[in-house]
């Protein structure tokens, strides 16, 4: 099998030695072998995004616009098979892998339109005869770090407003699903993507990471992943003041009043917490259900969950696919073995006795805010059931979590989904609607430690990939 290499300058070079990609539905299917680099690639690449910078940020925007229109089409028309390949290294079923490889060439096309939008100000200055223009600027050399559970998706919507805005790009995928990640530089480079204007550098997070976070040519680095690596990453970019935008974890509540279509709350809940295997940090892991409702709600929910088809992602009539990786599917058994610790009613979690990384949905019920299972993010297709008497005891647990990515509430009271809304502590609130699955042309972020800096996605996204500067004319 060929080996998958990184893009540096326009060139496809070996890395420092090479990974295999295990499909976890099947882990001794390899779906291709990749470069697994050293922090050589990483200075290589670098120096081809600085060398490249100038051309690029001063390109006719028609010309960003184009490849990213070109790519965005490239997508499209190959959504089947890059659907299957996305299915086969992450293990989300091949509907879900579609539908987020639809999403990512959706992507790239907004973005090929906001390239032509860059906007700004000509403002009257205080002193007569001078007019003061305020522009955007790109800001150089990005850093873009990846994470596993939506390999085409999270790196669209980096890549695309980088290059949109004119910047640079060093793209470091997760070591898990390099498969999209290659791809997505194959078509930018088949499209025409100028030489150093995208470079690809796939290897493990902990020697890729740090250095191009500490790199001084990198100007700003956006990354998606867990708190423990945000955390050192945010410490490093502080020491080297490289502008800093992080999008981590979640513990979402999702509230079902008593008022709410039952039929609606369960779906919803099923969606939010266990479609694409729970793995994804808008799901909905705390379900706080007021307490007219949540037995009723408790038995619907759980038939449905039980009736999941849990199997091979490839196979249409499954429903969840695999947890993505041995080290993933341990930890949410621990969560499961814990959650009884802790004092709550276990329902499913059982690892399958099957070849793949397999595990039954769970739900946790009669769990407590204060336990670790509703503090800490679990990743996987595990969430605990809150009980709780009014809207305000529920309004306040859902706000009780150090994160705050999404929420969402489960009501036919327009009193209820507005005063929810209004005070609900997270970056995205959804009334009647699953905690994940969002729209791809609106702000993407949250509060409290769930992200950091500027909101992603959408035309906030400029926010972030472009520096404003202010010039004063004195046209006497
Ligand atoms: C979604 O819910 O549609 O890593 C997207 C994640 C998020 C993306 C969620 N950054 O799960």
């Amino acid at each position: 099998m060929d080996v998958n290499k990184n893009l540096i300058g326009g060139v496809w070079e070996d890395g420092a030695s090479v990974t295999e990609n295990l499909n976890p539905a099947q882990p001794d299917e390899v779906v291709g072998r990749y470069a697994r680099s050293d922090t050589e690639a990483v200075k290589a690449a670098v120096a081809a995004a600085a060398q490249a910078f100038e051309g690029w940020a001063n390109a006719s925007p028609q010309i960003r616009a184009d490849l990213l229109d070109a790519v965005g089409t490239r997508i499209l028309a190959e959504k089947d098979e890059i659907g299957r390949l996305l299915a086969r290294e992450e293990g989300k079923t091949l509907a879900e892998a579609i539908g987020e490889t639809i999403r990512a060439g959706h992507l790239f096309k907004f973005f090929a339109g906001e390239a032509l939008r860059v906007e700004g100000d000509l403002v009257a200055s205080v002193r007569a005869g001078v007019d003061v223009e305020v522009t955007r600027e790109p800001l150089g050399v990005v850093g873009l770090i990846t994470p596993w559970n939506f390999p085409i998706a999270i790196p669209a919507w980096k890549i695309a407003p980088a290059l949109a805005y004119g910047n640079t790009v060093v793209f470091k995928p997760a070591e898990l699903t390099p498969a999209c990640a290659h791809l997505l530089a194959r078509l930018l480079h088949e499209c025409g993507c100028p030489p150093g204007v995208f470079n690809l550098v796939m290897g493990q997070g902990s020697v890729i990471g740090p250095a191009l976070t500490a790199h001084p040519d990198v100007t700003a680095i956006s990354f998606t992943g867990s708190e423990g690596i945000g955390a050192g990453l945010a410490m490093e970019c502080a020491r080297s003041r490289k502008k800093l935008q992080m999008e981590m974890g979640g513990k979402n509540p999702m509230v079902v009043l008593d008022d709410a279509n039952l039929d609606t709350a369960v779906d919803t809940c099923l969606n939010g917490a266990f479609f694409s295997t729970g793995q994804r940090c808008t799901a909905s892991s705390r379900l706080i259900v007021q307490a007219g409702i949540h037995d009723r709600f408790v038995d619907a929910l759980t038939q449905k969950m039980q009736a999941l088809v849990v199997g091979d992602p490839l196979d249409g009539a499954v429903q969840m696919g695999p947890v993505s990786s041995q080290s993933q599917l341990d930890g949410n058994l621990g969560y499961v073995t814990l959650a009884g610790e802790e004092g709550a009613e276990v329902i499913g979690g059982s690892r399958r006795d099957r070849p793949g990384y397999f595990q039954d949905p769970a739900l946790f019920l009669g769990a407590s805010n204060d336990m670790r299972i509703c503090q800490e993010e679990i990743f996987g297709p595990c969430a605990s059931v809150i009980k709780v008497g009014d809207f305000d005891e529920a309004l306040a647990v859902a706000n009780d979590t150090r994160f705050g990515l999404s929420s969402g509430i489960c009501t036919t009271s327009l009193a209820h989904a507005r005063a929810f809304k209004r005070r609900s502590s997270a970056g995205m609130v959804m009334v009647n609607l699953p905690t994940a699955g969002v729209d791809y042309h609106v702000p993407f972020g949250g509060r409290k430690g769930s992200s950091f800096g500027a909101r992603e996605q959408g035309r906030y996204a400029v926010e972030f990939f472009t520096s404003v500067k202010t010039a004063y004319v004195n046209a006497g």
